[in-house]
């Protein structure tokens, strides 16, 4: 019974990790993914935010018009928009930011990146609190899997706070019943 309760503690505890940090930003706001009429715009944009792993950027554009270009810090830097193969041409088009690092993104269509249609974020290693390798989705098929681990020591004081209220009722509830 107790290592049931505890398994059930653990299991509430993490499906509140995941929702804890993972965003997703709509690049531009409401003005989306274009040509702006400032060429620091998207910089500006991104300045105020910080990125995290898991979080995704929604880039809202009319597809034929604008395109998304994942590229590399010297082509970002000279507007290269020649022979990128990592471009999502269908709008609106989501990317995930799956690992820690800097991440470049120009439009490719002629003229749009040197008008300022470009975006730099910048993830730092360990942003996120979810332990490596977790993950969310497992087949129905396979044995249940083992209780997740406990959360790591960096993880937020609302988590501990609770997790040790979620404990305490639970074990008033039990003071109650017995
Ligand atoms: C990011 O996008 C992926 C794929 O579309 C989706 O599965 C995931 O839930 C999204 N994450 C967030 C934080 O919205
Ligand atoms: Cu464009």
């Amino acid at each position: 019974m107790r290592s049931l309760i505890i398994f059930v503690v653990l299991g509430a505890v993490s499906l509140l990790l995941p929702n804890s940090d993972a965003a997703t930003y709509e690049v531009g706001d409401s003005t989306g993914w274009i040509r702006p009429s400032t060429s620091s715009f998207y910089s500006t944009w991104a300045s105020d935010k910080t990125f995290a792993i898991g979080d995704n950027l929604t880039f809202t554009f009319t597809t034929g018009e604008h395109d998304v270009a994942t590229v590399s810090k010297s082509d970002y830097d000279n507007c290269n928009v020649a022979s990128q193969n990592n471009v999502l041409t269908s709008g609106p088009a989501t990317i995930t930011l799956n690992t820690a690092g800097d991440y470049y993104f120009l439009c490719t269509i002629a003229g749009h990146c040197s008008a300022g249609q470009k975006l730099a974020i910048s993830i730092a290693a360990g942003s996120t609190p979810s332990p490596p390798g977790t993950s969310p989705e497992t087949p129905s098929s396979s044995p249940p899997p083992p209780p997740p681990p406990p959360p790591p020591p960096s993880a937020a004081s609302s988590l501990v706070a609770t997790f040790a209220l979620m404990f305490m009722s639970i074990a008033i509830s039990f003071m109650y019943f017995f």
